[in-house]
């Protein structure tokens, strides 16, 4: 079985979305998302120039061969759009596959190994009030694991805050913080990490006092704190029994994550920014972490994505896929097949898609009693209605940036 054809798709019914859409000589179609938030058309390009030209008349089987063949005859690698348009094809090519099996993806890579998928929500508030009702109402749509974000005294604007906009925009039906904004330049954000560092643990001894100690609770520092300021939220932030603890400090620098270890039993998870196990090294081998945040859209695709977790098992660290709506839900739903076959699957973010997303990809997975499921149709098991993704065209869109009190810019 050959490949005929390649198209990117792009849409915009809720935000960007990159799809790739490859059909073989038998009529197979199957899907990749490639969707790289902000940077959306660095990876059509890559696609359409670089890569597209090179699959036709592949042979769709060998997906493990056109991986290393894409990786490696690139000469240039790793990299955000590299491993995104890699993602792309690698889903696209499971995809297929398991539709010619007639199999979903899941059972390709070994079956399941839970009977759900375990997911967490992002409730958020500037201030307690609506924070509490936020959690509440992610409780009653069935959330199990809950992340929160508040404002922070002082500060104009805070990453991880749904807009009263955002809700009546999506009809009080669903909301999450959609970090990404349509615009020609990027929105400037303030922050003070002192003011934050402060508020952090009142925020959590509210949420606890309101919600009792069970609930799983996860929170975001978003690459914000230096390693010595990470140390210290994780340590002022134990008697709150975290899930886990986010994106604590840039992590480009894997030894930071030594300093932070040392003096804090606060789960930590990191990785949405990575793109290959390298990586991950080191914080893996010297288990730094204990959640691996990638998702398969931006780190090579469900192949390379499961080589970094059964890297990470080895060190008994578990999964923590990135699961935003800048995740289109064919990402989405080629992680739910990656972890529900995996044994080290920890949990699963699930940013609700918009309306307008779910009428342009036409998705069966499930989602009951707090647990995600991919469904039994064969492949992915999404399908892209091109008729409804053509009404969507391209805006441009981006994430904002960060600037401290006299100016400096600062990590968003
Ligand atoms: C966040 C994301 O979901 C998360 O954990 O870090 O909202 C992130 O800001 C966006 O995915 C960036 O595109
Ligand atoms: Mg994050």
């Amino acid at each position: 079985m050959h490949l005929v054809k390649a198209d990117v798709v792009v849409t915009s019914p809720d935000r960007n979305f990159v799809t790739l859409r490859l059909e073989t000589d038998e009529g197979i179609v199957g899907l990749g998302d490639g969707t790289l938030n902000g940077r959306e058309l660095a990876v059509v390009a890559y696609l359409q120039e670089h890569v597209v030209p090179l699959l036709i008349g592949r042979d769709a089987a060998r997906i493990e061969d056109t991986w290393q063949f894409l990786y490696r005859s690139a000469y240039w690698r790793r990299g955000p759009v590299t491993m995104a348009a890699i993602a792309a094809v690698d889903t696209a090519l499971w995809d297929i596959k398991g539709k010619a099996a007639e199999m979903p993806v899941y059972q390709l890579l070994g079956g399941a190994s839970r009977n759900g998928l375990l997911a967490y929500g992002h409730a958020s508030g500037k201030e307690l009030p609506e924070l509490f009702d936020s959690i509440r109402e992610h409780q009653a749509q069935g959330y199990k694991a809950i992340r929160v974000q508040t404002g922070v005294p002082g500060l104009k604007s805070i990453y991880g805050i749904a807009s009263n906009a955002t809700y009546e925009a999506n009809e009080g039906v669903r909301y999450d913080h959609e970090p990404a904004q349509r615009g020609d330049l990027p929105n400037e954000e303030d922050w003070d990490t002192r003011s934050y560092l402060r508020h952090v643990p009142t925020v959590f001894e509210a949420v606890r006092n309101e919600f009792g100690p069970e609930l799983p609770l996860l929170h975001d520092a978003h690459h914000r704190l230096t390693p010595i300021q990470a140390a210290k939220l994780g340590k002022s932030l134990e008697p709150y029994d975290l899930f886990w603890l986010e994106d604590v400090t840039p992590a480009e620098n894997q030894e930071a994550l030594r300093l932070v270890r040392q003096h804090t039993t606060t789960p930590l998870a990191i990785g949405e920014i990575f793109n290959t196990v390298w990586d991950y090294q080191l914080i893996i081998r010297e288990q730094l972490i204990d959640y691996v945040r990638s998702a398969v859209t931006h780190t090579g695709g469900i192949t390379h994505l499961k080589k970094v977790l059964d890297y990470a098992s080895q060190y008994q660290i578990k999964s923590g896929m990135h699961g935003p709506t800048d995740i289109s839900p064919v990402g989405l739903a080629a992680q739910m097949h990656l972890g529900l076959a995996i044994h080290n699957f920890g949990i699963q973010e699930y940013m609700q898609h918009g309306e307008r997303t779910d009428q342009v990809f036409e998705q069966s997975f499930t989602w009951q009693d707090g647990l995600l499921h991919p469904g039994d149709k064969p492949g992915l098991g999404v399908d892209l209605n091109l008729e409804e993704a053509a009404k969507y065209p391209y805006q441009r869109a981006y994430l904002p940036f960060n600037r401290l009190a006299d100016g400096t810019v600062h990590d968003w």
